[in-house]
């Protein structure tokens, strides 16, 4: 019997080892949503530059301040006054872009646009004597400069985790302006690299926020469950009266308060046995609690959901019961025809309402990257079980340092942020990456570090197969660092074999572990038939795929759940078919408007009558 919670892992949860914390960011500011905020949504005005004239001059010179698209100056004025000086950029008079959302989507000469773009925005923040202000970032694909009134104030990284920067001394009263150097290109170092199978999207994707918070605030606050049926968790407070604090958790409904004072770092550590009346949350039954936890500066709302997970043998545990994931793959990325990576609340939830209502499904696959904060919630909020992963897709510069160091700190970002959503039960370290000792060193890196970060949910990652004739197995020294087995398979579909022999395939997998489909599918485009279900990118050859596949899941012993590839039919470079893809890879459920294919009614059919 393997279990993976011991008392020992639980102790991490309430001072992360040294490593990990290295990793925090200065800032979380989680919870942002329920605090103070001044949202900078909305109309931005940009500049394009494929040639990065704002951030250096030929020969690598420093910019010349004709250029330098992110400078405060008001050029119109300017240019009135006469004189030598002239300028070759105005954001002032720029056109304009709707932020959120990728640039791909918003004018069609930029459907294919890759490099740096200068985005601005003025502002006016509210009145904040005594009070700390800080700029938060939920996602700007990929990296970001980032200037407050002609002042660089930060940089970052990674297209799928949110910043933080204060900006407390750099506002000035009246009007600010905001400026944002957003540089889509990916390379051999980035997370992921230029090769994938979705479309890279450049752009501000998610909401940029001030917040304003006391001069001590509590920027980070958790609570869990443990097994042995306690709560622990901890809070960060951040200011000059951080350390000796008194710290009170209360849990609205169940009458539970409880106090810790800060150390010298501003940490307090909570432990309380869980009251009996605790509703657990499950897909079933998402309960959610108003938690909030005060200081005598400060007080941070969050609904979280007390759960457990573990690993029994091979079997996924939730609250103590077998569970099966009944699930499927996920893109960020809206219905319709030219998607702009906005997940707003209603698009998100359109999309996850086909999972829950439409397929009968507890779980998603949230690939390849780490979601909106808003969908996590919304999965929180209607009961479905969460996978999260970051790019590590395919191949990357596994040899390099820098590069590890990337990704741990991308890891750590994805864990910070999601650690009270009740629904996130699994941190995948990987996506087919090739086996090879760098590679393998990578991923145990990324898996110790994940547990390191977070010892109460589970470890996996999406491994590729090996195939001699009918035998299907794996050869990855990476399982021995996994607590749930995932393979990505598509025989039937890439590869020679007809669909009849798929249920006879033979799957020969470690014994011990449980296992998960993290993919499977079949490309099909909406609305062509054909009844022989012979031609590949036919519904019917789909529809005939998942019920060939289906039937050889049903004879893996060990298998605790399946995320078939994909929900929805989403954009890829890689997909050029002029008839059947042009652009969009067909392997959706549902077409890009939502048009479901026979494949869905199969796969819901399955769902319905699947016990654990
Ligand atoms: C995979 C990848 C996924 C692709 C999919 C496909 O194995 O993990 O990102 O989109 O196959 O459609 O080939």
């Amino acid at each position: 019997m393997r279990w993976v919670f011991t008392i020992v892992a639980f102790l991490a949860v309430l001072a992360l080892p040294a490593a990990a914390q290295e990793l925090r960011p200065a800032y979380l500011l989680t919870g942002a949503a329920n605090r103070e905020v001044q949202d900078l949504s909305g109309t931005w005005t940009y500049s394009k530059d494929l040639y990065r004239t704002g951030l250096t001059d030929i020969n690598g010179w420093v910019a010349k301040s004709r250029m330098q698209r992110y400078r405060d100056v008001d050029v119109a004025a300017e240019e009135a006054r006469g004189g030598a000086t002239f300028f070759e950029f105005d954001l002032d008079r720029g056109p304009q872009m709707a932020i959120p959302g990728a640039w791909n989507a918003a004018e069609p000469e930029l459907r294919y646009y890759n490099g740096l773009i200068w985005f601005q925005r003025k502002f006016t923040p509210k009145v904040f004597d005594g009070k700390r202000v800080f700029l938060r970032f939920e996602a700007v694909n990929y990296k970001a400069n980032i200037y407050l009134n002609g002042k660089e104030m930060g940089r970052h990284e990674g297209g799928f985790t949110p910043f933080v920067i204060e900006v407390t001394h750099a506002l000035r009263a009246g009007e600010n302006r905001l400026s944002v150097g957003v540089d889509s290109t990916h390379d051999a170092q980035s997370i992921p690299t230029a090769i994938t199978d979705w479309d890279l999207f450049g752009g501000i994707t998610r909401p940029v926020k001030l917040i304003y918070t006391p001069e001590t605030f509590i920027d980070d606050a958790t609570l869990t469950l443990t097994p042995e049926r306690r709560l622990k968790g901890v809070a960060q407070l951040n200011g000059p009266r951080a350390a000796g604090q008194v710290v009170t958790v209360s849990i609205a409904g169940l009458k539970t308060t409880m106090s810790a004072t800060t150390d010298a770092k501003g940490l307090a550590v909570f432990d309380l046995k869980a009251p009996r009346g605790l509703k657990l949350w499950s897909p079933d039954t998402p309960a959610l609690y108003e938690v909030t936890f005060s200081t005598v500066d400060d007080r941070l709302r969050d609904r979280i959901g007390f759960r457990t997970v573990a690993v029994k043998g091979c079997q996924i545990l939730l609250n103590g019961k077998p569970v099966f994931l009944k699930g499927v793959s996920l893109h960020e990325e809206e219905f319709g025809s030219h998607p702009a990576r906005n997940m707003t609340e209603a698009a998100s939830r359109a999309l996850l309402s086909e999972i829950k209502y439409g397929l009968h499904g507890n779980y998603v696959r949230l690939s390849h990257y780490p979601h909106s904060e808003i969908t996590l919630r919304l999965a929180d909020e209607m009961g479905l079980l969460v996978w999260s992963e970051i790019p590590v897709y395919w191949t990357v510069d596994w040899e390099n340092p820098a590069v590890l160091q990337k990704a741990l700190r991308m890891q750590a970002e994805t864990v910070f942020r999601d650690r009270n959503r009740a629904s996130v039960i699994l941190w995948s370290v990987g996506n087919e990456t090739p086996v090879s000792a760098p590679r393998t060193q990578f991923h145990a890196a990324m898996a110790d570090n994940a547990r390191a970060l977070d010892p109460t949910r589970l470890i996996s990652a999406a491994l590729l197969v090996e195939r001699k004739g009918n035998e299907i197995y794996l050869a990855d020294p990476l399982v021995d660092k996994l607590d749930v087995l995932a393979v990505n398979t598509y025989a039937g579909w890439y590869g020679d074999d007809p669909l009849s022999a798929v249920p006879g395939l033979q799957w020969n997998v470690p014994a011990d572990r449980p296992l998960i489909l993290s993919e499977f599918g079949a490309d099909a485009l909406a609305g062509y038939r054909d009844p022989t279900a012979t031609h590949k990118f036919s519904e019917d050859y789909q529809a005939e795929y998942y019920r060939q596949t289906l039937k050889m899941a049903d004879r893996m012993p060990t298998l605790n759940g399946m995320s078939p590839w994909i929900l929805k039919d989403f954009q890829s470079p890689r997909r050029e078919h002029p008839i059947y893809q042009d652009g969009w890879n067909r392997k959706g459920l549902l077409s890009e408007t939502g048009v479901r294919k026979e494949a869905f009614d199969v796969l819901a059919t399955y769902y319905q009558d699947k016990q654990p």
